[in-house]
């Protein structure tokens, strides 16, 4: 059997008896030995911008787990810190931004070098990938623009979005701007990462829900499929895994973009679906409703069968349909990858 990792085989299109798995958010408050970290790192920032800290974190769930797949410990909100943006975590509030981007505080991005300022991050990929067997995948990621705009625009996180549609319409031209200024910086951000080993990349439209048609083709789509394209010219090599979140049967529109790999599913997404519409094109990867694992037991198993069976001659990746919440018990997780790895 060769060393390349499952993972990477069924990115490339290939199918596999029993899927390759990660899971969203699989480092983080859940685990004990994270929390200890975290501790010892300070602030959530600090342990970001600590390579030795931030690998070590990134790899806690795969000594535990044995999953296929590590993601850097990292965060989307890193790119707006590197562009000027003050960022941080009031306990319990989550992110916070200041000053809210404005046409004016947009002319200083364009200038900001992020692979400079973010080179911390490049060396904790560096780090994992040496402590990393080589039948695992390291996953880089980055958000996508529009949901990284979300956030700087509103200095938080919007958990009703609709204010910046109205925003959109009002100030469109300085929004496609900003989006415009995140795809370029994004394209430098994940190049920079698989030139330090990252072996696939992965884009979180987490905030794409909800948007009407034309204006989440003008701030999703289209800079999703712009920044898949330059990376594919680029390093040919690595594969592009997309989650746009919430855009229901909109997901077709994504698995049509030609230079990504893989489509995420989200939990809200009816897996048959995207059996018939996403598997002709491409890759499928997760769905799981994450409150499954919280819940554990059958009801977790029944359903990751459904995923199982619905899947099992086409290439897939077992994941969840979001990420793990902090109050999911470590032990339904095993008991999730036990069940996924038993024979049938
Ligand atoms: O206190 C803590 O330890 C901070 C909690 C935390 C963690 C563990 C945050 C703050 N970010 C992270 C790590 C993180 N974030 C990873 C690491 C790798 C892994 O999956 O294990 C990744 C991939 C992300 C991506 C991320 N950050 C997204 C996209 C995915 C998603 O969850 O939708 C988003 C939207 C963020 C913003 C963010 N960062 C942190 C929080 C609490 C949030 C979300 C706030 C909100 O609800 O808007």
């Amino acid at each position: 059997m060769s060393d390349t990792p499952k993972l990477l085989r069924s990115l490339a299109g290939e199918p596999s008896a029993i899927p390759p798995i990660w899971l969203m958010r699989q480092a983080g408050r859940y685990l004990p030995e994270y929390r200890e970290v975290r501790a010892q790192a300070g602030s959530f920032l600090d342990l970001c911008y600590n390579p030795e800290l931030a690998s070590e974190v990134t790899l806690q769930p795969i000594r535990r787990y044995d999953l296929d797949a590590a993601i850097l410990f990292a965060d989307i909100l890193l790119i707006p810190h590197a562009l000027g943006q003050k960022l941080w975590f009031a306990e319990g509030h989550g992110p916070r931004l200041e000053p809210v981007v404005t046409p004016e505080t947009l002319k200083s991005f364009r200038d900001r070098d992020v692979v400079d300022i973010l080179a911390p991050v490049f060396e904790t990929v560096r780090l994992t990938r040496a402590g990393l067997s080589p039948d695992k995948a390291l996953i880089g990621f980055a958000g996508a623009p529009w949901t990284v705009a979300t956030y700087m625009l509103a200095g938080r996180s919007l958990k009703d979005p609709s204010s910046l549609r109205e925003h959109y319409y009002k100030a469109g031209s300085f929004i496609t701007e900003l989006i415009d200024i995140l795809t370029d910086k994004t394209i430098d951000y994940l190049i920079a990462q698989i030139d330090a080993g990252a072996d696939a990349v992965q884009l979180f439209d987490s905030w794409a829900g909800g948007l009407p048609w034309p204006v989440l083709d003008a701030v999703s789509v289209r800079p999703l499929e712009r920044i898949a394209r330059s990376i594919k010219t680029a390093r040919p090599n690595a594969p592009v895994i997309l989650f746009p979140k919430g855009v229901g049967e909109k997901a077709g529109e994504y698995a049509a973009v030609k230079h990504c790999d893989a489509i995420g599913i989200d939990y809200a997404m009816d897996p048959s679906w995207a059996r018939s519409n996403i598997s002709p094109l491409k890759t499928v990867q997760g769905g799981l409703d994450p409150m499954l694992v919280v819940a554990g037991g059958r009801a977790m198993e029944r359903e990751a069968e459904t995923y199982l069976k619905l899947f099992h001659d086409v290439p897939y990746i077992f994941n969840l349909g979001h990420g793990l919440t902090p109050d999911t018990p470590p032990a339904h997780v095993a008991a999730l990858i036990e069940f996924i790895r038993q024979d049938r």
